[in-house]
């Protein structure tokens, strides 16, 4: 299923098309179990991997493995409950969120076209409209969603938790080279995250570079940066010094950006300070893919060792649309709105839809370190060729 069913039936996109920033509510919990996947392998070692056992990757930082409280038992939403203890073992993982350029580098070495740049199916939308063979050929065009700075206050509702759908739009022609659409390009962007990846997009680069997505547990963790009970990744205190640590937004959302961070939308990956494991925007700029399905009440059920998240997805509010986790925020999340910069907000996104403001970064393991692209010394050319 595609975003693009947005453009086709209108009225779904207040109530079920565009799952973007939707939180769960406390009467939307499911009463049906969890089913876990088993274990992995790796998590049958006694004690988890702490050495960093290979030269640090360029571009990564090794987070050793260990012990930490993922979730919070003081939520602002309950599928961060409850906290539990988790160990995993250690792994390298991606300062910062792939870049335009580190994407460009994928797509030229591949040819690699994203959804959001083919034309969709009427099949693509079974399940989220009555008959496909309704859908008018028309409006079967590639794009993404954008946000629709033009949207109408006065139209505004907010007595739904999917309310902020009224205020993205499916624009034809949105990409990650184009990310406002025809006509927009990336000069001046490169070194800002990639956007308009589906989480499919994001595995093909993973499976490209020899690396994977992070899970949800180990995303916390890197993101915690070695401190228990971190409200953010930089400690409790929201602007410390009355400084913007993150790319959110400021003000009321979504009808007053004061832009006091500086950025509007997007912002390199490297503006802000990196948190204590030397990670950067693991809070705002982005929202970033995990590997995990999401089930709000996974954390009840989690195993402790390398959890690898539920067996499949499900949104209450949207059980229908296949989700995947993501994580840390972006600049659109506001105090008025989804607080997703929090380490333990948790958030899902369709993995067959990209947007403007989600995007990934990856992890590489000690058993992926031979076969891994990450993990070869990079050459003059590719090199070059990344930042012609
Ligand atoms: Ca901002
Ligand atoms: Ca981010």
């Amino acid at each position: 299923m595609r975003m693009v069913a947005c453009l086709v039936v209108p009225v779904l996109l207040f109530f079920v098309g565009c799952n973007r920033d939707s939180t769960p509510s406390p009467a939307a919990v499911p009463t049906a179990p969890v089913v876990v996947r088993a274990p992995t392998a790796d998590a049958t070692a006694d004690q988890p991997i702490v050495e960093e056992p290979h030269p640090t990757p360029a571009g990564m930082r090794w987070i050793p493995g260990g012990s930490f409280t993922m979730g919070s038992n003081n939520p602002k939403f309950p599928d961060e409950l409850p906290a539990h203890r988790v160990t995993l073992d250690g792994f390298w993982i991606d300062e910062t969120e792939i870049t335009n350029a580190q994407f460009r580098e994928f797509v030229e070495a591949t040819g690699y076209v994203t959804v959001a740049e083919k034309k969709p199916k009427p099949e693509d939308f079974a399940g989220q409209v009555e008959n496909v063979a309704d859908i008018p050929p028309e409006n079967l065009v590639a794009g993404s969603i954008c946000f629709n700075s033009k949207f109408d206050p006065k139209m505004l509702r907010k007595d739904h938790p999917l309310w902020p759908y009224q205020v993205w739009k499916y624009v034809a022609g949105a990409n990650w080279r184009e990310p406002e659409g025809p006509g927009s390009n990336l000069e001046g962007r490169w070194e800002h995250p990639v956007v308009h990846v589906s989480w499919n997009d994001a595995l093909a680069y993973c499976r490209w570079a020899g690396t994977r997505l992070p899970t949800e547990a180990e995303w916390e963790y890197a993101a915690r940066g070695g401190h228990e009970g971190w409200e953010y990744p930089w400690g409790n205190e929201r602007n410390p010094d009355g400084k913007w640590l993150h790319n959110i937004w400021q003000g009321e959302f979504p009808v007053q950006n004061d832009v006091t961070d500086g950025f509007v939308q997007t912002s390199p990956v490297k503006t802000f300070p990196p948190n204590d494991y030397g990670l950067y925007d693991m809070s705002g700029n982005v929202w970033e893919w995990c590997y995990d399905w999401y089930q709000p009440d996974y954390y009840a059920v989690s195993p402790e060792r390398n959890p690898p998240g539920p067996a499949d997805s499900l949104d209450p509010l949207e059980p229908t649309i296949p989700k995947r986790v993501q994580r840390g925020g972006s600049f659109m999340c506001s105090d008025t709105y989804c607080i997703g910069y929090r380490v333990a907000a948790r958030m899902k996104g369709d993995l067959n839809s990209g947007s403007f403001h989600c995007g990934f970064r990856t992890v590489l393991t000690p058993s992926q370190w031979e076969k891994s692209r990450r993990a070869q010394p990079r050459t003059t050319a590719a090199a070059a060729a990344s930042h012609e």
